[in-house]
C-alpha cells in the first residue's frame, strides 16, 4: 500500500507530506500517519520547525466522506481526530501548515491545530460540513472563531463557503501568503518562527469574549432563511456559541453531541447522497473510455431571449467566445442589454469588477446573420420551443456549419431524433437543455438521440462542467427527465386547485416540504404560455375519456401568463410581489362547477403526497425506460434543476427514505379515487416495493455490473 503520510528533512525543518490522492481525504490510516510524523520530527534533536503540506493539487479536503456513507449499513464511521490534533498543537517545536488547493472541513481542523498557517495565493480554507446535512467534528466550531472572531466562523461554519487566501489572512485564519515557489517559503517561514513560543489556537480566546447575544439571534435567522428546513446550519451556530461559553474541551464535548445528532439524521444521509451523486452522473456507463471531448474553441447561440442570452452568458462566462444571433436588430438589442443589465448586476453585489464584467460581454458578439457560424465548435438552438421552426433552423445550420461542428438544441421537450434527422449529420446533433435563468440555474440536461455520436456525448458533459454545471445524461423522450417527471407534478397541482385546495395553500403546502417554490408560483415564474404550448403540441397524444386540467388553460386564454402580465395563478404588483387573485378563486370555482368537479377540503399532506408520489412514480418509469441511467441521476435533476430540497436527497432518495411499500400503497390509494389512467404504479416501483428493495440499492447493483 502506498504511504499515505511521508517525512522527509530539509536541513533542520521536517516535512510531512499527506500524499492520499485524489483531495487528500482523512482517510483511516492518515491521522495516524501524520501523528506517527510529528512524534518522529518532535525527537529528532536536528529538527527545529515542522511544516505539514499536500502532495498533488490540494492540502487536505476534509475526512473521507465515503466513511460516513458506510453509516447507511449501520457501521459507526472512525472519526477520532481530535486526540491527533491535540499532539499536533502540544508539539513542543512550531507546526507550520503549507496550506495550497483546499484545506476544508477537517483540512481546516488539522490546520488549525498547528501553530501557524502559510497559504498559496489561490489556496481556499473553509467548512462545508453544513452541505454534508453535519458540522465540523474535530473542534473546528470551537478554533475558528478563537482565530476569525465569531461573526465570520458562523457565517463560514453555517453557510459552508469557503473563504479566498487573503481573506485567511486577514481575519488572522493564516499568517502569510507565500508567493512564488510555495514550499522554499514555507521553510523559510518555519525557520523564522523556530524559536520563537508555538502558540496554540485552543488557548487564545480573547476573540470569543463579549459576543452579544443577538450576534447568535441574527445568525440563526439567517440560517432559517437561507437554509430553509435544515438543522445542520442551526447545529454549526448552536456550537460556537458554546465555544463563547464554555472552556475549550467543553465546547469540543457539546460539538460532538451536535455532530451526532446531525450524522446521524436523514438529512445527511440525503446530502451525503447528494455529494457522491454530483460526482457519479458524471460517468456514463458505455461510453468507451478512451472516448475523446471535442475541444470548444468557440460557440454560437441562436436565439438571445430570455434562454439563449443565459446560454451565451455561460460561454463568455467560462472564457469561450460567441456569436448571438437573433432574427431582428431590435429583439437583439433587447437581448445584449438583459445580458448586460445581468452583469451589472453581479458587478453591484461584488462578484463580479467591471474590467470582468468588460471582458465578457467582449466575448458575445451580438448579429442578425450567420457570419462566422462556419467557425464555430458547437452551435447552440435557443428558439422557441415548436417543433417546425427547430427543424427549418437545423436544415439552414447543417448547410452552413463546419463538417466537425455540434448542432446541439435547447429543446425543454421536444424529439431529439426528429430535429436530427433533418441534417446529414445526426451523429453530432444533442439536446444542451439549460434551465432558466440559464446563467444562474446549475443542471444541464444533456439529451442523446439515437444517432449521436460518443464523442458527441463526452463533449457535452464535458462542456457542462467547464460551464459551471451539473451535467446529466437523459435519452430521448418527450421531456426527457425533467420535463416528463414534472408534467404529473403540475397535473396533481392544477386537479388540486379543481377540487377545493387554494392557489396559496397549494404553493405553501409544497414551499414547506421544502420545494424552491410552489408549482404555480414556478409556473407564474416561468410564464403560462410555455405549458400551454406544450400542451397545445401534446393535445393530439392525449388518451380520450382521460381526465385533464381545465384552469390553465382559461387563465392562457384570458392573456393571464404570469408574473409577466401581473396576473397568472396569483395577482403581482409592480415588485412582483404576489397576492390571492380572487379572479383566479372564481374562475378556479366556476370552471369546476361547470365540469362537475366535487369540490372538498384537502389536507396538506394530500397535496404533498399526490404531486411528489406523481412525480416519483413518474420517475420509476423514467428508470424503467433507461431516460435516465440511474435513480440518483433523477435526483440530482431534481435537487439542481426543479428546486427539490438537497436535504431531501431528491425524488426517489426520498421514496427510499419513506419506504417504497408506503409509497406504493398511498399510490394505489390514489388509483382508487383517481383511476389508473392517472396513477397505475409503475411496474419497477411495485418490483422493487416486492422485493424489499431501494432505488439506492437498484442504482448499487448496476454500479457493481
Ligand atoms: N472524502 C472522500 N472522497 C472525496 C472527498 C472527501 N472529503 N472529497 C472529494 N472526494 C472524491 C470525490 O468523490 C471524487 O471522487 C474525487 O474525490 C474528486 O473530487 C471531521 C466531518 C475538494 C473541492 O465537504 O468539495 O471533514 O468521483 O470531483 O471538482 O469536521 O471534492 O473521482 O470517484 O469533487 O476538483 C468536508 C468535499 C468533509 C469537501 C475538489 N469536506 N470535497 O473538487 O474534484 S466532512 C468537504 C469537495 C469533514 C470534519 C468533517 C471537492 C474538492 P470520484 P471532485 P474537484
Amino acid at each position: 500500500m502506498a504511504e499515505l503520510v511521508r517525512l522527509a528533512q530539509l536541513g533542520d525543518v521536517a516535512v510531512i507530506t499527506i500524499d492520499n490522492p485524489p483531495v487528500n481525504a482523512l482517510s483511516p490510516g492518515v491521522p495516524e500517519g501524520i501523528d506517527a510524523a510529528v512524534k518522529q520530527a518532535v525527537a529528532d534533536a536536528q529538527v527545529r520547525a515542522i511544516i505539514i503540506i499536500g502532495a498533488g493539487s490540494t492540502f487536505i479536503a476534509g475526512a473521507d466522506i465515503r466513511e460516513f456513507g458506510k453509516i447507511v449499513a449501520g457501521e459507526r464511521p472512525k472519526l477520532t481526530l481530535l486526540p491527533y490534533l491535540l499532539n499536533i498543537e502540544d508539539s513542543p517545536k512550531p507546526v507550520v501548515m503549507a496550506i495550497h488547493g483546499q484545506a476544508l472541513g477537517g483540512g481546516l481542523e488539522v490546520a488549525m491545530a498547528g501553530h501557524y498557517r502559510v497559504l498559496a495565493p489561490k489556496a481556499q480554507v473553509g467548512q462545508p460540513e453544513v452541505k454534508l446535512g453535519i458540522i465540523p467534528g474535530a473542534a473546528g466550531t470551537q478554533r475558528l472563531p478563537r482565530l476569525a472572531g465569531v461573526v465570520k466562523a458562523l457565517e463560514m461554519c453555517a453557510e459552508g463557503n469557503p473563504i479566498r487566501a487573503q481573506e485567511a489572512v486577514e481575519l488572522g485564519i493564516a499568517d502569510k501568503v507565500i508567493e512564488g515557489d510555495f514550499l522554499g517559503g514555507a521553510v523559510e517561514f518555519a525557520r523564522a518562527v523556530a524559536e520563537k513560543p508555538a502558540p496554540k489556537t485552543r488557548e487564545r480566546n480573547e476573540k470569543l469574549k463579549g459576543v452579544p447575544a443577538a450576534v447568535f439571534q441574527t445568525a440563526r435567522e439567517q440560517a432559517r432563511q437561507k437554509a430553509r428546513g435544515m438543522r445542520a446550519p442551526l447545529a454549526a451556530i448552536e456550537a460556537i456559541e458554546a465555544a463563547t461559553r464554555l472552556d475549550f474541551f467543553a465546547g469540543c464535548e457539546e460539538e460532538a453531541r451536535l455532530f451526532n445528532d446531525c450524522l446521524f439524521s436523514s438529512e445527511a444521509q440525503a446530502m451525503i447522497h447528494v455529494f457522491f451523486g454530483e460526482r457519479a452522473v458524471g460517468k456514463i456507463p458505455g461510453l468507451p473510455k478512451d472516448v475523446k471531448p471535442i475541444e470548444i474553441r468557440r460557440a454560437a447561440v441562436i436565439g438571445a431571449g430570455t434562454m439563449g442570452g443565459g446560454i451565451a452568458m455561460n460561454y463568455a462566462n467560462a472564457g469561450i467566445p460567441v456569436i448571438v444571433k437573433e432574427t431582428t436588430a431590435e429583439a437583439l438589442e433587447r437581448g445584449m442589454a438583459i445580458i448586460r443589465g445581468n452583469y451589472a448586476k453581479s458587478a453591484a453585489k461584488g462578484k463580479l469588477s467591471q474590467e470582468a464584467v468588460e471582458q465578457r460581454m467582449a466575448l458575445i458578439t451580438p448579429q442578425v446573420t450567420y457570419d462566422g457560424f462556419e467557425e464555430a465548435d458547437i452551435i447552440t438552438e435557443a428558439v422557441f420551443e415548436n417543433m417546425a421552426l427547430k427543424k427549418r433552423i437545423f436544415e439552414e445550420l447543417d448547410k452552413m456549419a463546419k463538417a466537425d461542428a455540434i448542432l446541439a438544441t435547447n429543446t425543454s421537450t421536444l424529439d431529439i431524433d426528429e430535429i436530427a434527422a433533418v441534417t446529414s449529420r445526426p451523429a453530432m446533433v444533442i439536446g444542451t437543455h439549460f434551465f432558466s435563468p440559464a446563467n444562474v440555474m446549475r443542471l444541464l440536461e444533456v439529451v442523446r438521440g439515437k444517432a449521436s455520436s460518443p464523442e458527441v456525448i463526452a463533449t457535452a458533459m464535458a462542456l457542462g462542467k467547464k460551464l459551471g454545471k451539473v451535467a446529466v445524461l437523459a435519452g430521448n423522450c418527450h421531456g426527457f427527465i425533467g420535463n416528463r417527471m414534472v408534467a404529473p407534478y403540475f397535473r396533481e397541482a392544477y386537479f388540486l386547485v379543481e377540487e377545493g385546495a387554494s392557489v396559496e395553500a397549494l404553493n405553501q403546502a409544497l414551499y414547506d416540504f421544502g420545494m424552491a417554490m410552489g408549482p404555480l408560483a414556478v409556473e407564474d415564474l416561468a410564464g403560462l404560455d410555455i405549458g400551454w404550448a406544450i400542451r397545445k403540441e401534446r393535445a393530439a397524444h392525449l388518451k380520450p375519456g382521460v381526465r385533464v386540467p381545465l384552469v390553465a388553460d382559461k387563465l392562457c386564454e384570458q392573456g393571464r401568463f404570469g408574473q409577466k402580465s401581473g396576473r397568472g395563478w396569483s395577482r403581482y404588483d409592480e415588485n412582483r410581489k404576489a397576492s390571492a387573485d380572487p379572479e383566479t378563486a372564481a374562475l378556479i370555482e366556476s370552471v369546476a362547477r361547470s365540469a362537475r368537479i366535487e369540490r372538498r377540503q384537502i389536507s396538506n399532506g394530500e397535496i404533498v403526497d399526490r404531486c411528489i408520489y406523481a412525480l416519483i412514480n413518474e420517475g420509476a418509469r423514467v428508470l424503467e425506460d433507461g431516460i435516465a441511467l440511474r435513480a440518483v441521476d433523477i435526483d440530482i435533476t431534481y435537487i439542481y434543476g426543479y428546486g427539490f430540497p438537497a436535504w431531501r436527497g431528491g425524488p426517489m432518495f426520498f421514496a427510499d427514505t419513506v419506504g417504497l411499500p408506503k409509497v406504493l400503497a398511498r399510490i394505489e390509494e390514489f388509483k382508487e379515487r383517481h383511476g389508473a389512467d392517472l396513477w397505475e404504479p409503475a411496474p419497477l416501483l411495485k418490483q422493487l416495493a416486492a422485493d424489499g428493495k431501494t432505488f439506492k440499492g437498484l442504482d448499487k447493483q448496476k454500479e457493481q455490473r
